[in-house]
């Protein structure tokens, strides 16, 4: 059946976006972003810089995406704001250059703030979708991200129809907006696997000004098999959760599991699915990754509340050739309800995500390199940490071939302070600074988690300074980054 809405190709549907348009694009990861949309749209704004007119849009997507987003539009220098995270080469450097402005907002909030206005007008939402119907009904594909809000807080509504993910994925996605405040209400999700919403985002017809087809694969790279200190990592976390399994702090069947993107978080997953004092368990979490998938054939994980099948290619193309299998074991949420602390909080979720440093009291910085330069954002990580009912930190305990400690005196950047952080891991093993005093958590991190080739400056660090209750040196809480600043290594830093 024909739909009633024009039919366009690529570049017919960039040329309605003008010069200043906010555009929301879906996504969440690189999984299911438009992408043919989106590279017309870089196109179109080299074209006006050549001709020499302006040709710059605001950016809000759900969390990072793929290349042909971030990274074209970011090479076509197309960009004046972006939020809420990144995670691309290109971007990342438009950023610090200042040429993008970017700011950091936690994933679970990008929603509300679009409904009450606090992001401005938004002009278009970009949606990459597998089935549109007459009457506006619009069944997404590989991941939902802020697509209601998005369509909902739009003047008009693009749709790129995608060949390249079946349309039986209709089922996969649970649709519900919280209302606002005075009327909102609690979030009716008591298991990982409740389902509260609509298999669909339905939306006026009136407001979709096109439809674009297309056929382009999620750009999602393979993972790498973990080396030998993201095993050691992942065994330590495992290890740490059985403990507290057998300590009764832990119900027997195990509460649900958020893990963050990337090959660390593939390892811990991978470690704990090999465990055999780990129960099979659930996942509320925001993206599900290769591991998470292999782990619900074995029966390890028995089902996962997520925004994103973050699968490589192979991995996909068994999930879609299998759907009945995964549909039946998977849920794709709104980051709003993914990340809500309410929920988070109620079922009570461990959170394990991967920190850029860790300071001796417990405080962490995911998100800058030496306190200045953005490496992707805050993501979900401050939503779960904030609110789980144990909080994990892992990271290796040197970066840059040992040059680098990530166990250093104070953070260059705060994103979760030492009153949200439950443990800190790294291959060295595990500090559980739950219960601890500063000065206690300053010893537990540096003899636990920190390299030896840097444990005796932390040691040196703390103690200097005997009193009060935090021991800080403020003539020396930098010290280890002054010391790479000016040599490019920091071992050597602290010596008296
Ligand atoms: O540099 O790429 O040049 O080799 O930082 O480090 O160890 O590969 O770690 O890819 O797991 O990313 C925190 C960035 C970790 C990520 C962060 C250098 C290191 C390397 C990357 P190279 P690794 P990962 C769910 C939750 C915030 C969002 C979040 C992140 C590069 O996990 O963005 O948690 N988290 N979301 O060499 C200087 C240090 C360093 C350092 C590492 N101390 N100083 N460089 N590096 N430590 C997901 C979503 O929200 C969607």
């Amino acid at each position: 059946m024909s739909l009633p809405f024009p039919k366009l190709d690529a570049a017919e549907a960039a040329a309605l976006i003008k010069n200043g348009d906010v555009v929301g694009f879906n996504g969440f990861t690189a999984a299911g972003v438009a992408k043919a949309i989106c590279r017309a749209i870089a196109a179109r704004a080299k074209e006006e810089h050549a001709a020499g007119r302006p040709f710059k849009i605001g950016a809000i997507t759900g969390a990072s995406t793929g290349p042909s987003l971030d990274g074209e539009l970011a090479k076509a220098d197309a960009v004046s704001f972006r939020t809420p995270f990144q995670s691309d080469p290109d971007m990342r450097k438009a950023i610090n250059e200042g040429r993008v402005k970017f700011f950091d907002l936690h994933l679970s909030l990008l929603p509300q703030a679009m409904r009450y206005g606090h992001l401005g007008r938004v002009n278009w939402a970009v949606i990459e979708a597998c089935d549109v119907s007459a009457d506006g009904s619009i069944t997404l594909t590989s991941s939902v991200g802020a697509a209601p809000t998005q369509c909902r807080c739009a003047d008009k509504i693009l749709i790129e129809l995608s060949h390249a993910h079946p349309k039986s994925l209709l089922g996969i996605h649970d649709i519900y907006e919280p209302l606002d405040p005075p009327h909102r209400r609690e979030i009716p999700i008591y298991k990982p696997s409740d389902r509260i919403g609509l298999p669909v985002i339905k939306v006026p017809p009136t407001k979709i000004a096109g439809i674009v087809e297309s056929n382009i694969q999620d750009e999602i790279g393979g993972f790498s098999p973990p080396g030998d200190e993201a095993k050691k990592i992942g065994a330590n976390v495992a290890g740490f959760l059985a403990a507290e399994l057998r300590r009764g702090t832990l119900p027997k069947g195990f509460l649900p599991i958020q893990s963050g993107v990337g090959d660390t978080a593939n390892a811990v997953l991978g470690a704990m699915g090999e465990n055999p004092d780990i129960p099979p368990f659930e996942m509320y979490s925001e993206v599900l990754q290769d591991s998470v998938f292999q782990l619900m054939k074995t029966g390890k994980i028995l089902f996962g509340s997520s925004v994103a099948l973050t699968a490589s290619g192979p991995m996909r193309k068994e999930i879609y050739d299998n759907l009945d299998f995964f549909r039946s074991r998977v849920v794709l949420r709104p980051q709003e309800i993914t990340n809500h602390p309410e929920v988070i909080r109620r079922l009570g979720v461990i959170s394990i995500n991967t920190a850029i440093e860790c300071d001796i009291f417990g405080n962490i910085n995911s998100t800058h390199v030496l306190g200045k330069d953005l490496m992707n954002g805050i993501g979900g990580s401050g939503d779960f940490t904030r609110n789980a009912f144990i909080s994990i930190f892992t990271c290796p305990s040197v970066a840059k071939g040992g040059k680098i400690s990530t166990i250093v005196p104070l953070v260059s950047h705060m994103d979760h302070s030492e009153h949200s952080v439950s443990a800190i891991v790294t291959e060295q093993g595990v500090a559980d600074l739950r219960g601890l005093s500063p000065h206690e958590r300053a010893q537990k991190i540096i003899n636990n988690c920190a390299h030896p080739m840097y444990r005796e400056a932390l040691l040196r660090y703390c103690a200097a300074t005997k009193k009060g209750h935090t021991p800080h040196s403020l003539a020396r809480a930098f010290a280890f980054h002054q010391r790479f600043l000016e040599t490019g290594d920091m071992t050597g830093a602290i010596v008296d």
